[in-house]
């Protein structure tokens, strides 16, 4: 039998590998050939099963899961998919079998020749010509093979990797994403001279002093004599440490099969790095022989940077930065797991522009290209090893034979990594208890990389303050802001405050995440976090049968949306009967990258640029960066008049250091009339950045200049009288269902996971029952009193219509009983005749928003077409609100249509659907367009909070049982 598969290393988690090379950090692509590209394929039904002669073809890097074989994704979020206990698999056992046949160049020979496998999960067997060459685990990682000896230079040579999916390792990979199988990076081939640099490592602090520490090697054996190395940083030699030589020298400790080399320089006046200053430095290392020829050769990218903890502050370069990040997976809806450059610098590029600077590698490695992208475009890097052992995290965590992997896992991330500026923490991983396992795993860092602090969730909860536990931040998930303002404040604290995890995007979520932040940036001691998640992990399938679209889908998407006889997959939509839904679904991106409104929610957040308030001399402009001055920006002025449009004016910019503030005048004069009156600074960039072209927003800070005047009391005109129906339901020809009370919302993800949909539901108030009690006419009013009858109690509506010149004056109230404690919103609901296609209004916007996420939309006149609304979450739920309407037009092109004027500024939808509509699907293609408008006037609306996962809203955006009134007036255009 074959040696590889006698071992059965798929229920071995001793065997974290076999013939596999150290990992290390240097960089093989160039000159490498890449093995990329469609090869034989076959999945047998287990790794023990027999290979037949029955081949079809698998795209590299790819997973199979997604490539027309009858194993299809599957989602779990903590639950592994079978019931085998660790460390057993299920007998059926998906295993892939990947062959290609290689010529190896000619001019190979007497070179030592390298594979490279970029990542393979779960268990990945290396046969070269039928040849046993290596076993690797760990599946977001690389696995090098030495093949020298197994391969002829000028000859072509059979190279087979046998993937098997489920091992003992899957039950240390159970991250909350889909399932897979496959090759998911690229495969390499390349040749070294057998005197070769085995590592290089490279320190690069904030006051210029460079380290460059070589490890080399010579398959041949010993060392061969007058080796050196040399390096050159930007065109400077370095020097090399002949001090350190000499001690080698010196020390019988060390052999001659290993040589260490260290070269040095100081470089005067350094540009430091920094995620809002990625200064980098091209560094190339050189090993000779001692006639001066060169042997091998790495490059690197060097930025010089220092972190620390000081007391309890993360610094950077010396500041406390604040850590505005997102958690994200390598993910794709075509291609699961595999990520290309252009889709990573995508994925970083949108985070830059709405204002993140920071990403933890949820939950493992990430492609090695992404931190290439981090230290260019600038981002802070948690960088997390690929350990979540989430369903049996307790047993695992202390289990001897997981030791070697948790040590392995976390070992390699480290030497792969440790030369990016970006990685500024590592991670032991997530969400797998707490144990010695931990411990080994977090002496080996501490040993092999004391610049950087180490995290772990599962060891920081248990003591945010615990200096012996293994973790140097307290990082929780999902903490209630109270418990973490609380703590900076208890005199107790002792690290620093960083969610790994918070803010979870589900859906129409991430409500208080301003709230947050006022309290992150006013309380010392707290310094950010994390957002769960950068992606909704739809992937695009086709309805008819159910199938991934894989590799061909480019262009079946579009917006966030589906091509029609698509859709975007969920957990359940493959026919697994074990899976976590819509779970999957929790990013502020949609799976085409496309932003949610969440996004321009952070972008404010993180504004360099602020309008600290409006006093008698001027506005209060203030640089809220670290580290930059704000000449990489330009301005514009915005003043929004409630009753006179929009004018602009040119800014001038402030030279202000970070943190420093300046009075400017007042760039307009203010119109004696005119009402309210808000001032917006357009900011955007002043030229081309590298993640964003010249004029691009980057924030949209806002001050009120002048509130509203009191209302005027409404007039009523006689000789009109306004029509209802024997049902006391408002007559009017431009709608189709008349103004009724809404107690309900379609529920968000929020509100189902969070318990409170099934609340609402119990109280009856998805479907109540509406009786008229009372209709009477008087003095040109008429007045309607209902009530809505709920499982919960009654509750009591009034409506006073009033006809006012052109339009009628709607005057509501409705009292909820106090068991109605906590609805989804009080207001009306009517609907429009079709064809009024386009709404605009003054009040916050363009994008949606609600009262606890509604930071970033500007007051402002806005004008969107009513299919534009909406926004398209994969399972459909309450989209499309906007916060603070004053008032608004809904209005078809010939300019006919109505305007609504609220009493107060309100919350406000218009979309093509009624609640009952999004609760019917579970799916955005599945839902139908109505072809009028569905318009809900919220007196009161409940905030989205993020209680899908952690805390819900905070109190002050709950409704409250009691009376609510509103009122608003209705006009024909
Ligand atoms: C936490 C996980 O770390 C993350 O992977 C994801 O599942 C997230 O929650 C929710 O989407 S773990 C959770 C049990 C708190």
């Amino acid at each position: 039998m074959d040696p590889l598969l006698a071992l059965r290393p798929w229920e071995a988690p001793e065997v974290t590998s076999w013939g596999r090379l150290p990992m290390n950090a240097v960089d093989r692509r160039a000159g490498a050939l890449k093995l990329d590209g469609d090869w034989r394929f076959q999945l047998l039904p287990a790794p023990d099963a027999p290979v037949s002669d029955v081949w079809s073809s698998s795209y590299v890097p790819g997973v199979w899961t997604m490539q027309d074989t009858d194993d299809l994704p599957q989602y779990t979020n903590v639950r592994m998919p079978y019931t085998e206990f660790p460390p057993q698999s299920p007998a059926a056992n998906p295993t892939g079998v990947y062959e290609r046949a290689v010529d190896v160049p000619a001019d190979w020979a007497g070179r030592r020749i390298v594979l490279q496998v970029g990542a393979a999960e779960s268990v990945l067997l290396v046969h070269v010509d039928g040849r046993p060459a290596g076993i690797s685990k760990d599946s977001h990682l690389a696995a090098e093979f030495d093949l020298t000896g197994l391969v002829n230079p000028g000859e072509r040579t059979v190279v087979r990797l046998t993937v098997v999916k489920w091992s003992d390792a899957s039950h240390i990979e159970d991250q909350d994403q889909w399932w897979h199988g496959g090759v998911t990076r690229s495969v390499l081939l390349y040749a070294t001279d057998p005197l070769h640099l085995a590592d290089v490592t490279v320190r690069a602090g904030r006051y210029g002093a460079l380290r460059v520490d070589c490890r080399v090697r010579d398959t041949g054996g010993a060392l061969p004599d007058g080796w050196y190395v040399s390096g050159e940083l930007d065109g400077q030699l370095l020097t090399q440490d002949t001090e350190f030589d000499r001690l080698n020298d010196e020390d019988d400790r060390v052999s001659d099969f290993l040589g260490e080399a260290r070269l040095l320089t100081t470089v005067p006046g350094v540009r430091t790095w920094s995620a809002e200053t990625p200064e980098l430095y091209d560094l190339t290392v050189r090993l000779h022989r001692a006639d001066g020829t060169v042997a091998d050769a790495s490059r690197h990218r060097v930025g010089f940077r220092d972190v620390e903890i000081v007391g309890r502050d993360l610094l950077v370069n010396g500041e406390r930065v604040f850590v505005r990040g997102v958690n994200r997976h390598d993910f794709h809806p075509l291609t699961g797991r595999t990520v290309s450059y252009d889709d990573m610098r995508a994925d970083l590029v949108l985070l830059k522009r709405f204002g993140f600077n920071a990403i933890r590698t949820a939950h493992y490695p990430n492609d090695p290209t992404l931190y290439d992208l981090a230290d260019e475009l600038g981002f802070y890097v948690v960088d997390e090893a690929d350990i979540e052992s989430h369903d049996h995290a307790h047993e695992i965590a202390d289990d001897p034979r997981y030791l070697n992997a948790f040590v392995d896992r976390v070992s390699r991330m480290v030497l792969r990594d440790k030369n990016h500026p970006s990685v500024i923490i590592w991670s032991l991983g997530n969400e797998s208890d707490y144990g010695a396992n931990h411990d080994a795993a977090a002496g080996w860092v501490r040993r092999h990389d004391p610049t950087r602090p180490l995290q772990y969730e599962g060891a920081a909860k248990l003591g945010w303050a615990d200096p012996d536990l293994a973790s140097d931040i307290a990082c929780p998930m999902y903490a209630p802001l109270e418990d973490c303002v609380a703590h900076a404040l208890s005199g107790e604290q002792t690290k620093p405050l960083i969610q790994c995890e918070y803010s979870h995007a589900m859906g129409n979520s991430n409500g208080t995440l301003a709230d947050h932040w006022a309290a992150i940036e006013s309380t010392p001691g707290l310094q950010g976090g994390f957002i769960w998640e950068f992606w909704d992990h739809g992937i695009l399938q086709r309805v008819n049968d159910g199938r991934p679209v894989g590799r061909g889908g480019a262009g079946l998407y579009e917006g966030g949306v589906a091509a029609p006889g698509h859709r975007w997959a969920y957990g359940g939509d493959f026919g697994e009967t074990i899976h976590d839904g819509a779970f999957i679904a929790d990013g502020v991106v949609f799976p085409d990258r496309t932003p949610k409104p969440v996004l321009y929610e952070h972008r404010e957040i993180a504004a360099p640029v602020r309008l600290e308030c409006f006093k008698h001399e001027g506005i209060v402009l203030g640089n809220h960066q670290h580290f930059r001055g704000l000449d990489w920006l330009t301005a514009e002025w915005e003043l929004s008049l409630a009753d006179g449009g929009t004018r602009t004016a040119p800014a001038e910019l402030p030279d202000l250091r970070p943190g420093e503030t300046a009075a400017v005048p007042l760039p307009f004069e203010l119109p004696e009339d005119g009402g309210e009156a808000w001032l917006t600074l357009r900011v955007t960039t002043a030229d081309d950045e590298p993640w964003a072209p010249r004029g691009t927003v980057v924030c949209l800070p806002q001050v009120r200049l002048r509130a509203a005047p009191p209302k005027r009391s409404v007039l009523a005109v006689r000789n009109r009288c306004v029509e209802v129906d024997a049902d006391g339901l408002l007559i009017h020809p431009l709608l189709t269902c008349a103004p009724t009370l809404s107690l309900w919302r379609a529920p968000t993800d929020n509100d189902e996971l969070g318990g409170m949909a099934l609340r609402w539901r119990a109280w009856g108030l998805d479907t109540p029952v509406r009786k008229v009690v009372d209709v009477r006419q008087a003095a040109g009013h008429v007045t309607v009193r209902a009530e809505y009858a709920a499982d919960a109690g009654v509750v009591r509506h009034t409506q006073v219509f009033t006809p006012v010149e052109d339009g009628i004056h709607v005057e509501e109230s409705a009292e909820l009983p106090d068991a109605l404690a906590d609805v989804a919103r009080v207001g009306s609901v009517f609907e429009t005749v079709a064809g009024l296609d386009l709404m605009e209004w003054y009040g916050q916007g363009p994008w949606e928003s609600y009262p606890d996420r509604a930071f970033g939309a500007p007051v402002g006149h806005h004008r969107v077409p009513v299919d534009e609304l909406f926004t398209p979450y994969l399972r459909p739920q309450e989209s499309g609100g906007r916060h603070g309407v004053r008032h608004f037009t809904l209005s078809a092109p010939d300019a006919t249509g109505l305007t609504v004027v609220l009493d107060e500024p309100r919350q406000v939808s218009v979309t093509r659907y009624r609640a009952e509509d999004l609760t019917a699907v579970g799916h955005h293609d599945e839902l139908v367009p109505r072809a009028g408008c569905v318009v809900h006037l919220d007196a009161a609306h409940r905030g989205l909070g993020t209680a899908s996962c952690g805390p819900d809203t905070s109190p002050s955006y709950l409704v409250a049982p009691g009376v609510h009134r509103w009122s608003w007036t209705l006009r024909t255009l």
